[in-house]
């Protein structure tokens, strides 16, 4: 049976700014904006300005309103994620197979290690304890057979939390958690199932599985599964990632050049992005194409240096378009990297403004949760001219 352990930092942006300024601990501290900020988002909040209703991606101004003496921070981007390095070293003093999920948070695969611990509960204290003698901030933690489990129970004692569910308690104690809690259940499907009275996985497992697949396809027997606690995806540890790369198919075939250009940028700029996040270079560029009549072929391009930035997968991937269109519309898009180190350099040719830009485009990015800066090839070519 395996042994998998989720681990999620608390209030992480809010926590360090409360570890490094006493003054702010025990006191609503809200991340991501001055007060007087317009277009800021918050991070996160510390626990005690979550009592207001403030939460993570509300407008600064509207958090403001429900907790008028919060006490407001831009945030230190650079700090989280030194911190963030710190807290991966300790998850690798537990297991080889670690999945980093984000900047505060991570599965590790225990499986075959509880030996080493009198109990799964005595596991969890001790990685808590060593996240704390190492960066002075608490962390919850969830244990569980798999994936699903032990994420919802890192989440179910937050603060400080420690949840342990093992394998014969996993059916009784999943059946009260709303279905939005459920991977993959979203308003929408949220919405079907309310329609149907299914509010609760309990409620969840009324539904045979036919009638899972008849309304939402292949997700169906995932979340069919997934009432019932089974879940076996695997903790996918990052120097194993071979290959990674992101597809689109189109709603209507299309054939413009200047509209794929566009796609291709954006796909690149996402294929990029996590390329960067995971630290990794790419030796390779592979773009895919499915022409209208299902006809699909991969074409790949390899580069004498790894790269890692926009730019240079773009371009690559973009000759690679150029060379293979040919005449006929296209239904499918995709662009994969390979050929995976995680090291690498910026080009001696390349230009440090360019760097820098990157930079600060992934750090606002990551610091929003979604694509917030563009590059001008990812607009539509009427937009130009606006
Ligand atoms: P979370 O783990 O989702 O939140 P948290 O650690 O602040 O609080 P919790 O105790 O509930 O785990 O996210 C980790 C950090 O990522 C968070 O401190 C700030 C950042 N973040 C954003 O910048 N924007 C967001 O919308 C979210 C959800 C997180
Ligand atoms: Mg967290």
């Amino acid at each position: 049976m395996a042994i998998i352990m989720h681990v999620d930092m608390d209030s992480f942006f809010a926590a360090v700014e409360q570890r490094d300024n006493p003054e702010l601990r025990g006191k609503p501290v809200i991340v991501g904006g001055h007060r007087d900020s317009k277009r800021g988002v918050v991070s996160t909040c510390s626990y005690e300005a979550r009592k207001y209703g403030v939460h993570s991606a509300m407008p600064i101004a509207q958090a403001v309103k429900l907790c008028p003496h919060g006490i407001f921070i831009p945030g230190n981007h650079k700090k989280y994620a030194a911190v963030s390095r710190q807290i991966r070293s300790v998850f690798y003093e537990f297991s080889p197979v670690v999945e980093i999920v984000s900047i505060d948070e991570a599965f590790l695969d225990m499986t075959g290690c509880e030996h080493l611990y009198e109990s799964l509960e005595d596991l969890g204290r001790a990685i808590k304890r060593r996240i704390f003698e190492t960066v002075s901030l608490t962390a919850s933690v969830g244990i569980g057979p798999n994936k699903f489990v032990a994420k919802l129970a890192s989440d179910y004692r937050k603060p400080d939390g420690l949840v342990v569910v093992r394998p014969q308690e996993v059916w009784d104690w999943l059946a009260q958690f709303p279905v939005k809690k459920v991977w993959g259940i979203g308003q929408k499907t949220a919405e079907v199932l309310a329609s149907w009275q299914v509010y609760t996985i309990a409620d969840l497992r009324r539904c045979s599985r036919e009638t899972l697949v008849r309304q939402f396809g292949k997700q169906g027997y995932t979340l069919y599964q997934l009432a019932r606690g089974i879940d076996h995806s695997p903790v996918e540890p990052e120097a194993e990632t071979k290959s990674l790369g992101r597809e689109t198919t189109f709603a209507e075939d299309i054939a413009a050049m200047s509209k794929l250009r566009q796609v291709l940028a954006d796909l690149t700029a996402e294929v990029g992005y996590r390329l960067r996040r995971h630290g990794l270079w790419a030796r390779t560029i592979t773009l895919k194409l499915r022409y209208d009549d299902f006809t699909t072929i991969t074409r790949s391009s390899s580069l004498p240096e790894p790269v890692n930035n926009d730019d240079d997968i773009f371009h690559t991937a973009y000759k690679l378009l150029v060379d293979n269109i040919g005449q006929r519309p296209v239904r499918l898009l995709g662009v994969y990297v390979s050929q995976l180190t995680g090291f690498g350099q910026p080009s001696l040719f390349s230009d440090p403004r360019r760097e820098r830009l990157t930079r600060l485009m992934d750090e606002l990015n990551t610091r929003h949760g979604r694509p917030v800066l563009y590059k001008g090839r990812q607009l539509p070519s009427d937009a130009t001219d606006r």
